[in-house]
């Protein structure tokens, strides 16, 4: 296992509603990426996935299969997103989340409407410890945000006045993710041994959204969780790093490791749809954030989702002859819409893909 965290002369309290129950508190730190047998969170050059050598293609391709059935997890490096977008996008994430309380619950998010603000989102039925701000697609550019064409099922989106130019930025960088995570969809989907684009027709109106997490430094943070554990409830996941200060952390072999901050890398895991499309050959992995005493931290996980129409079964060319599907059909949209009502109130056990299975 990691390094414990030091006891503090004094423990500081915090909110009763942030105390996880202790079986599931951290005992690993946020600062330790390596686990107890020597292994980290694999690194893959995305360059190689678009070479013209077949040889390092199949290498990139054989080596996100292998993160994707031995961690659920990778980083990518050499990603395409220019740098300065990455360095725009956390200035002006650290400009909201410093504004006054009331100033960002303007456009504080709600059970109908999913998109914002929002403070007191809870996982596994306890607080997290963090900000968050949500934002997805504008099906109708042209329109109003809250034109009933650019309603969709989690809502619409809701743009804060300031900092200035800060909608403009996170625009481009959900045009930048789509084209990141198509890249890493179809080296998935190669990795199943599947035509690269087997998974495009699902995207046609793809349900993504954006998160800025914000994370504030925590005075007792071996009591809570920045985010506790969960599995992502959609097909794949991209993270933009704080770059500096680590807290993600993925359960491998019973074991928690974190997972390196890199400023050149974003990281990457699949999520419930994938297992089900990959007929559990790909497991989604159960992932928390850990926060810490001294510096806040910053995230942008971008969940790269189908059509909320797409019904989501394992893929028949996977399985081979007379091997039954492992789970029945999910309806994203309806599975989506059940796991995100659990973000607010405690209605019992969220719905899993276990649910599903055959
Ligand atoms: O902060 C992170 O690195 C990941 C956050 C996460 O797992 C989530 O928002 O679902």
């Amino acid at each position: 296992m990691g390094v414990q965290l030091p006891p503090s002369a004094e423990p500081a309290a915090i909110d009763s509603c942030f105390i996880i129950p202790e079986e599931h508190r951290p005992k690993t730190a946020h600062n330790e990426y390596i686990s107890s047998r020597g292994e980290e969170v694999p690194v893959i050059d995305l360059e190689h996935l678009r070479s013209e050598d077949d040889g390092r293609r199949r290498r990139a391709i054989a080596a996100i299969g292998d993160a994707c059935e031995h961690w659920g997890f990778f980083q990518v490096t050499n990603h395409g997103v220019p740098p300065a977008l990455i360095d725009e996008v956390k200035a002006q994430a650290r400009r909201f989340f410093e504004l006054p309380l009331e100033e960002k619950r303007r456009v504080r998010r709600t059970f109908e409407n999913v998109y914002g603000y929002y403070e007191s989102e809870l996982t596994k039925n306890v607080r997290d410890w963090k900000e968050l701000f949500d934002y997805g697609p504008k099906p109708r550019p042209d329109l109003r945000d809250d034109a009933p064409e650019n309603v969709t099922l989690d809502g619409h989106n809701q743009w804060p006045e300031a900092p200035p130019g800060f909608r403009a930025t996170m625009e481009n960088w959900f045009s930048a993710m789509e084209r990141l995570g198509r890249d890493v969809l179809h080296g998935i989907s190669a990795s199943l041994g599947l035509p690269p684009t087997e998974f495009d027709p699902h995207y046609a109106n793809h349900s993504s959204f954006v998160r800025l997490n914000y994370y504030r430094p925590c005075p007792n943070p071996a009591l809570t969780l920045g985010v506790n554990r969960h599995y992502d409830a959609g097909a794949l996941t991209i993270v933009g790093q704080d770059g500096e200060v680590g807290g993600l952390q993925v359960q491998k072999g019973g074991e928690w490791v974190g997972i390196e901050p890199r400023r050149d890398a974003f990281v990457i895991n699949i999520g419930d749809m994938m297992q089900v499309w990959s007929n559990g050959k790909y497991k989604s992995p159960l992932h928390r954030v850990v926060v810490n005493e001294s510096r806040a931290r910053f995230s942008v996980p971008f969940f790269y989702n189908p059509a909320y129409s797409t019904d989501v079964a394992p893929v028949p060319q996977l399985l081979s002859a007379g091997q039954q599907p492992a789970y029945r059909p999910i309806n994203w949209g309806d599975f989506r819409s059940k796991r995100a009502k659990g973000d607010y109130a405690d209605f019992g056990e969220e719905v899993q893909i276990a649910h599903y299975a055959l």
